[in-house]
């Protein structure tokens, strides 16, 4: 596949950026997608600072290529990762769960490509206007934290109503995920669940294989009533959610229910207890892959070319 200017303005190979997965997109992780010629994405999520620093120096020692950092800015740290960005030469930034307005200035003067994942064709177009690099356009398909819009009916119209370069993410995990983003207009893809399975990814095998069974039909939706909705696979803890919030009752008992349950799925591998975020394209994952292969079939598109040309 011939380079594009979201290749060239990322330093990358092959349009496509690893998603930024809280406590599981690490530098092992990111820099196995950057060394294949993606961009791998170090997720910051709610981690100590300290964490995140080291993250990114292992990165560095990992690859030679460029690669990102995340930030999440519904964590009470979101500000000291804006700067730490800054203080380690961090080439590309991507953020989550908000509007990252504020830091925009600040990255640009650092350097700091800045690609902020957006639900709305209102908040695209604020991106752009703040000098955003890129965006990327995620529908509801996708896992952990999302808005309201699905890909297919997203991506189109934050196409047509911003000049920078738009990369689709939310339910494609394969080629022809990859060829249909490009039809809506995208210039690149954001993929998160299929590397999730990866060999390099450090995730806990429990999660991994509970990926691998998943059905088409086995994610939900929790959270709606917090004003935090977030894509899992349905499990003993999705069920206790929905059931307190069919009940009505207060949000800081859905707090509570939910607080530490992220990293009790991926380090414990507590998949019954634990959040186990996810994309409704789990149902498709089969196997474990390396990095390199995932990307390797993602992008060999010579014979979906020749299907198209028969159908169009
Ligand atoms: O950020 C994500 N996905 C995430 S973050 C995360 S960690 C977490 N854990 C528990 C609760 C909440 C988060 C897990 N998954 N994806 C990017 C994303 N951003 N999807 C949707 C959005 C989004 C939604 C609304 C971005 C901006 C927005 O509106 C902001 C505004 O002010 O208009």
């Amino acid at each position: 596949m011939r380079k594009n200017s979201f290749c060239n303005m990322a330093g990358i190979d092959y349009p496509i950026i690893q998603g930024a997965m809280a406590w599981i997109a690490d530098s092992s992780l990111a820099a196995a997608v950057s060394n294949a010629g993606g961009l791998g994405i170090i997720a910051s999520g709610n981690a100590p600072i300290e964490i995140v620093k080291n993250e990114i120096r292992r990165a560095k020692k990992l690859t030679d290529k460029p690669f990102g950092v995340n930030i999440m800015l519904l964590s009470d740290n979101a500000k000291e990762v804006a700067k730490l960005v800054c203080d380690e030469g961090v080439k590309v930034v991507t953020t989550g769960a908000g509007n990252p307005g504020k830091y925009i200035d600040m990255w640009k003067e650092h350097g700091v490509k800045v690609i902020p994942v957006v639900a709305s064709v209102a908040l695209a177009k604020r991106m752009e206007r703040a000098g955003a690099d890129a965006v990327i356009a995620e529908g509801c398909e996708a896992g952990g934290h999302i808005g309201e819009l699905t890909t297919m009916a997203l991506v189109p119209q934050v196409v047509d109503a911003v000049n920078v370069p738009v990369i689709a993410a939310g339910g494609i995990g394969d080629k022809r995920g990859v060829a249909a983003a490009f039809m809506l207009g995208a210039e690149g893809v954001q993929v998160g669940t299929r590397f999730l399975v990866a060999k390099e990814c450090t995730v806990h095998p429990n999660y991994k294989n509970r990926v691998i069974i998943a059905k088409d039909i086995d994610t939900v939706i929790t959270g709606k009533s917090t004003g935090h909705p977030v894509r899992v696979l349905r499990n003993r803890l999705s069920r206790q959610f929905q059931l307190l919030e069919k009940q009505e009752e207060p949000i800081e008992k859905l707090e509570e229910l939910g607080k530490g349950a992220l990293v009790k799925a991926v380090k414990d591998g507590d998949i019954h207890n634990g959040s186990v975020m996810a994309g409704q394209i789990a149902g498709l994952i089969s196997k474990e892959e390396t990095c390199e292969e995932i990307i390797e079939e993602m992008f060999d598109l010579i014979g979906l070319k020749e299907k198209l040309s028969e159908l169009i």
